[in-house]
């Protein structure tokens, strides 16, 4: 077989995910982990995988003016339901035909009408975000500002609401084969089971790479990072922050930039 990747001196994959771990929460990458991946290309193939949408990721990782599919070699926005390689999409996926309208209508009503009795400190708007492979779900709302999203991180932290919301659904709706899954600040994810971060493997199937690394924050089972890291698959680092992952990349692949 012919790799795509023919000019890449070692037949490894580097993935990543992007908040906590190439940028800082819902903000833009640095110039320095920019250049950092850059030397890394030069190496190996790397990748992408978010949760969020794929206009949301551009936004965080096209900051120096270059598109985010020409970046990467491989982008995998919604856990990889919405992916390109060399800058080409590949085939996608939609949650509402999995689970139908009707399901999701006693889905999305029950959503609403818990967080209508939720009794925080503040609620802004856009409770439930319609995806095309998921749907999140945010007790303050995705409109909120960076401010307001660290102040229910911290309060969510000492209260535990998104554990007892997800532990309510699951209760709730037990056959629906879903997976709950909390991934950032102020919300957490509901998609089909196995369309987590695991579902952009299959994408790299056919390249065959030697090793497939991952680098992520939420790394812990619950979180959002869980299943991919610890994937037999794939070569799993836990990280804490963007820096962290700089650090990291220097010691395993860029011995040169230390
Ligand atoms: O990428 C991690 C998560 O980022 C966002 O979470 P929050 O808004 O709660 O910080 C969302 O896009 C979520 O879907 C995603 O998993």
């Amino acid at each position: 077989m012919v790799s795509t990747f023919a000019e890449r001196p070692f037949k490894k994959l580097v993935l990543f995910d992007v908040d906590d771990t190439l940028t800082p929460a819902r903000q833009n990458v640095s110039l320095e982990i920019t250049q950092i991946l850059r030397a890394l290309r030069k190496k190996v193939v790397i990748g992408v995988v978010g949760g969020s949408d794929f206009v949301k990721i551009s936004g965080q990782l096209a900051v120096t003016g270059s598109s985010v599919v020409e970046d990467f070699d491989y982008v995998f926005a919604e856990n990889g339901l919405t992916a390109y390689k060399n800058a080409q999409p590949l085939p996608s996926q939609s949650f509402i035909k999995f689970i139908g309208e009707e399901r999701y209508k006693k889905l999305a009503n029950f959503i609403l009408h818990y967080i209508a009795d939720m009794d925080i400190p503040i609620k802004r708007g856009t409770f439930i975000e319609f995806r095309n492979s998921m749907i999140n779900v945010s007790p303050i709302g995705r409109n909120a500002t960076v401010q307001e999203r660290n102040e229910f991180e911290a309060y969510d932290k000492q209260h535990g609401l998104r554990v007892a919301f997800i532990k309510v659904l699951r209760e709730k709706f037990p056959d629906y084969g879903l997976t709950f899954s909390i991934g950032g600040q102020i919300s957490f994810d509901i998609f089909p089971n196995g369309w987590d971060k695991t579902y952009c493997l299959r994408h790299v199937e056919d390249e065959q790479f030697e090793e497939i690394h991952f680098f992520g924050d939420k790394t812990y089972k619950g979180g959002n990072d869980y299943e991919i890291y610890t994937d037999p698959r794939t070569i799993g680092h836990s990280v804490s922050s963007p820096a962290d992952t700089a650090r990291l990349l220097k010691e395993l692949f860029l011995p040169e930039l230390k």
